[in-house]
C-alpha cells in the first residue's frame, strides 16, 4: 500500500511507502486524501502522525509527472485540506523533507524531526519555485529573510538550524515515531494551532537587509529565471493577502514548470543520476576498499587525499622526501580544517579523519592498500616509473589509478604487470569540492575494477562519468577545442575580455581566458610543448598563449596573464596583451574585424558540438547526456541550459 493507516490508542499513524524517495506522486496524493477522510470520520482518532517508510520523508513532488496531464487531487488542494483538518496532524520527518515534502510538513500542525534530518525548498534548482504554498506559508512561520534564503538559495537546512529558525517544533530525543506519537497525544489536549495561511507574515527585521539580499539573489541568478520568480513570489506573500499570494504562486509555478529552463534543469537532474548506469558493470560486485594510497602531495594529490578522508577512508599520502611530505600533510590538514569550519563534517568525523591519515616517503607503506591513485607530474615516463615501482610493493589485486588529465592510460597500463587493474580517475580541482569524476576505462581494464571505481565515486559523493582513453578524455578535450576556437577569435578581431564577457552573458561563471589565468597559463603551455613534435603543421596554431608565457606571464599567480592583476586581485584589460594580439594578427596577415557576442557564442557552441560528435563517434563518451553532465560540472556550462547537447538539440 502506498499510504496505509495504523492506530495506536487514539493516534492514527499514516505511513507513506513510495520508494525510493517517497515522492508525492498521484498514488501518494490519493492515499493521503483517503487517510485524511478516514481519520476525520473516525471519532476514536484524536490526532494523526504522518511519517514515511524507507530512507526519507517526502522528497518533493514526483518530477517524472511534470509534463504529463495533472491528476486530482493536486498537491496544493490536498495540502489546504490537511491544513484545515478537524484533528491535529504531526509530521514525523526523517531523511530529507524537500520541496512538496516540506510544503506537506508546513500544513501539518506540528513538526518533529530526528537529528540528521534536512529540510529545504530546492525547487529553484529545477527551474521552479515551490508550487504548493511554500512561498506563502514559510514567511508566516519563519522570518522572511530566512524564507528568502531557503527558497531563492535552494539549500536545505539541518534540523538544529530548523529548530532555531522556528521551522520545526522539536527534535526527537529517542525514537522519532515514538516521540511523534507522544507529541500527537499531548496535542490532543490543546486547541489546534491556527493554520499558517491564516496567520500574518513575520515582520522583516530590516528593510535594508531585505533589499540587499534581493540584490544579491538577482546578481547571482546569471540568466536563470527561477531565483527571480522566487523573489516575486515572496514579495507577493508579503504584500498580498494569503489567498491572492497562493493564486499568484501557482501561476508562477505553472509558467516555470513549462519553461525551457526548467525542462533543461530536470534533464540535467536525471542525466546526473544516469551516468553510473554503465551496462558492462551491471550486477558486477565492487571490490571492498578501506585503505587508499595517494602518490604526490601537490594541490591535486592533497585534494584527492582529503576527499577520501572526508568520505571515511584510511589514507596514506606518499611524497618523495620529508620536506615534501610535510607540505603535503599540511595541505590536507588545512582542507580538513576548512571542511570542519564549513560544517561539511562534524568534530568527531574531523578527529576520525585526522587519525585515519598518514604520510610516508616509502611505497612500502602501501603494502596493504586496496586502491592507489597517482597524482604526480604530468609526464608519461614519470608516471610509468611510479606505477611500476608501486606495484613491486603492492598486493597483486590492488587497483592502480592515475589522475592524468591527458596522457594515454592504455600505454601506462601496458607498462605494468596488472593491466586489468589499471584505471583512470580524473578528478577536477579542488578535488574535495568538485563533483565530477571521469572514470577512464582502458582497453585492458576488468569489469570489477570499473565497478569498484564507480562505487568509490559514489562513496565520495561524486558524479562519475565513464570515458574511454583519448587525449583529454571528455572534459579537457572539449575545453581544449573551444579554447582553440576562442584563440582563433583573438587573431580574428576579438580581445580576451570580449570573449569572456560573451561567455559570462551566456551564463558561464567566468570566461575561458579568465579561467586560464586562474588555473595558470604554464600548465597548458607545457602540454603544447609536449605535443609540438606531433602537431599537424597545417593546423592553424595561435602563438599568443606561448608568447605570454615566454614573457613570464603565467596568469593570476604572476600578476599578469591575458589580464593584468592589481594587488587587490582585480583584473584589468592589459595594454600589453592587446598589443601582442594585434601584432599577431598583423604578422599572420589577418584583417581584424569586430566579432559580436552572438557570433562569439555561436562559434564556441559550434566547436563544442563538433568535438562532442567526434567523442561519441569514437566511443570515448558513452552518450550525449554524459557530455552535458561533464560540461555543466567541469566548466560551469550554465546548468539551466541543460548542457550543450540538450541546449543545441532544442527546436528553434
Ligand atoms: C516540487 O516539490 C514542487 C512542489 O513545490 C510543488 C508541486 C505542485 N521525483 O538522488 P538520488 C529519484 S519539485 C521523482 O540518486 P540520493 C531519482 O531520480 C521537487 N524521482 O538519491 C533516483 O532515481 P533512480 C523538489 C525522484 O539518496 C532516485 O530517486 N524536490 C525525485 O542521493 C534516488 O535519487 C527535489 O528537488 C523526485 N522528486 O538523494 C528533491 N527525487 O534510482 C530532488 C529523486 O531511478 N531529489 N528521485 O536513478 C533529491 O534531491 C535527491 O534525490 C534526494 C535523495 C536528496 C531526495
Amino acid at each position: 500500500m502506498t499510504v496505509s493507516i495504523q492506530t495506536r490508542g487514539n493516534i492514527a499513524i499514516v505511513t507513506i511507502d513510495n520508494p525510493p524517495v517517497n515522492a508525492a506522486s498521484h498514488a501518494v496524493r490519493l492515499g493521503l486524501q483517503n487517510a485524511l477522510h478516514q481519520t476525520s470520520q473516525d471519532d476514536a482518532v484524536q490526532a494523526v502522525v504522518l511519517h514515511c517508510a524507507g530512507r526519507t520523508f517526502i522528497a518533493g513532488a514526483d518530477i517524472t509527472e511534470f509534463g504529463t496531464p495533472s491528476q486530482d487531487p493536486s498537491l496544493p488542494d490536498l495540502l489546504t485540506q490537511i491544513e484545515t483538518a478537524s484533528k491535529p496532524w504531526v509530521a514525523a520527518i526523517h531523511g530529507t523533507a524537500l520541496g512538496g515534502g516540506l510544503e506537506t510538513a508546513l500544513v501539518c500542525h506540528y513538526r518533529i524531526t530526528d537529528r540528521a534530518t534536512k529540510l529545504g525548498l530546492p525547487e529553484v534548482n529545477l527551474g521552479l519555485i515551490p508550487g504548493a504554498g511554500g512561498t506563502v506559508r514559510l514567511p508566516r512561520l519563519i522570518a522572511p529573510e530566512h524564507a528568502l534564503e531557503m527558497i531563492a538559495g535552494g539549500k536545505p537546512v539541518a534540523a538544529t538550524r530548523a529548530l532555531e529558525l522556528g521551522l520545526i517544533d522539536q527534535i526527537a530525543e529517542g525514537d522519532l515515531l515514538e516521540d511523534a506519537i507522544a507529541l500527537a497525544q499531548a496535542s490532543g489536549a490543546r486547541p489546534i494551532p491556527l493554520p499558517l495561511i491564516e496567520r500574518p507574515v513575520v515582520a522583516l527585521s530590516s528593510q535594508d537587509k531585505w533589499d540587499g539580499m534581493i540584490r544579491k539573489v538577482k546578481a547571482k541568478a546569471r540568466g536563470q529565471n527561477s531565483p527571480i520568480a522566487a523573489i516575486k513570489a515572496l514579495e507577493n506573500a508579503l504584500e498580498l493577502g494569503a489567498p491572492a499570494a497562493l493564486v499568484a504562486e501557482r501561476a508562477l509555478f505553472l509558467e516555470l514548470r513549462d519553461s525551457d529552463q526548467s525542462k533543461a534543469l530536470r534533464h540535467i537532474f536525471f542525466a546526473e543520476r544516469a551516468t553510473a548506469q554503465v551496462g558492462r558493470i551491471k550486477g558486477v560486485a565492487a571490490a571492498p576498499l578501506s585503505h587508499i594510497g595517494v602518490v604526490g602531495g601537490g594541490t591535486m594529490g592533497a585534494g584527492i587525499a582529503a576527499a577520501c578522508l572526508l568520505a571515511g577512508y584510511r589514507v596514506t599520502l606518499i611524497e618523495r622526501n620529508e620536506e615534501a611530505a610535510d607540505t603535503g600533510r599540511d595541505r590536507v590538514h588545512v582542507t580538513l580544517d576548512q571542511s570542519r569550519k564549513r560544517g561539511v563534517i562534524t568534530l568527531a568525523a574531523h578527529l576520525q579523519a585526522v587519525e585515519s591519515f598518514q604520510v610516508s616517503t616509502s611505497y612500502a607503506a602501501l603494502s596493504d592498500a586496496d586502491l592507489v591513485i597517482e597524482a604526480v607530474f604530468e609526464d608519461m615516463q614519470v608516471k610509468i616509473d611510479v606505477l611500476t615501482a608501486l606495484e613491486a610493493e603492492m598486493r597483486p589485486e590492488t587497483i592502480l589509478a592515475t589522475n592524468t588529465s591527458y596522457l594515454d592510460i592504455n600505454e601506462m597500463a601496458a607498462a605494468t604487470q596488472r593491466p586489468s587493474r589499471v584505471i583512470g580517475l580524473h578528478f577536477f580541482s579542488p578535488a574535495h569540492i568538485m563533483k565530477l569524476l571521469e572514470i577512464v576505462v582502458t582497453d585492458s581494464v576488468d569489469d570489477q575494477t570499473t565497478a569498484t571505481a564507480f562505487a568509490f565515486a559514489k562513496r565520495l559523493k561524486k558524479i562519475a562519468v565513464r570515458a574511454k582513453v583519448g587525449e583529454g578524455f571528455i572534459a579537457n578535450r572539449i575545453m581544449s577545442a573551444y579554447r582553440r576556437e576562442a584563440e582563433y577569435m583573438l587573431e580574428d578581431g576579438a580581445m580576451p575580455w570580449d570573449i569572456d564577457a560573451a561567455m559570462r552573458d551566456f551564463g558561464f561563471p567566468m570566461g575561458i581566458f579568465e579561467m586560464q589565468d586562474l588555473a595558470g597559463l604554464d600548465i597548458s603551455w607545457a602540454m603544447r610543448k609536449r605535443l609540438s613534435a606531433t602537431r599537424d603543421p597545417d593546423q592553424r596554431y595561435v602563438d599568443i598563449g606561448d608568447k605570454l608565457c615566454e614573457s613570464g606571464h603565467f596568469g593570476r599567480k604572476t600578476g599578469r596573464g591575458y589580464y593584468d592583476y592589481t594587488e587587490d586581485g582585480r583584473a584589468h584589460h592589459s595594454a600589453e596583451t592587446s598589443a601582442l594580439i594585434k601584432d599577431e594578427s598583423q604578422r599572420k596577415g589577418i584583417t581584424r574585424a569586430h566579432i559580436s557576442d552572438k557570433i562569439i557564442m555561436a562559434r564556441i557552441l559550434d566547436r563544442i558540438r563538433s568535438e562532442a560528435a567526434a567523442l561519441l563517434d569514437q566511443g570515448i563518451a558513452r552518450c550525449a547526456d554524459d557530455i552535458d553532465v561533464v560540461m555543466v560540472n567541469a566548466f560551469g556550462f550554465p546548468r539551466w541550459t541543460g548542457g550543450p547537447m540538450f541546449y543545441q538539440s532544442r527546436p528553434g
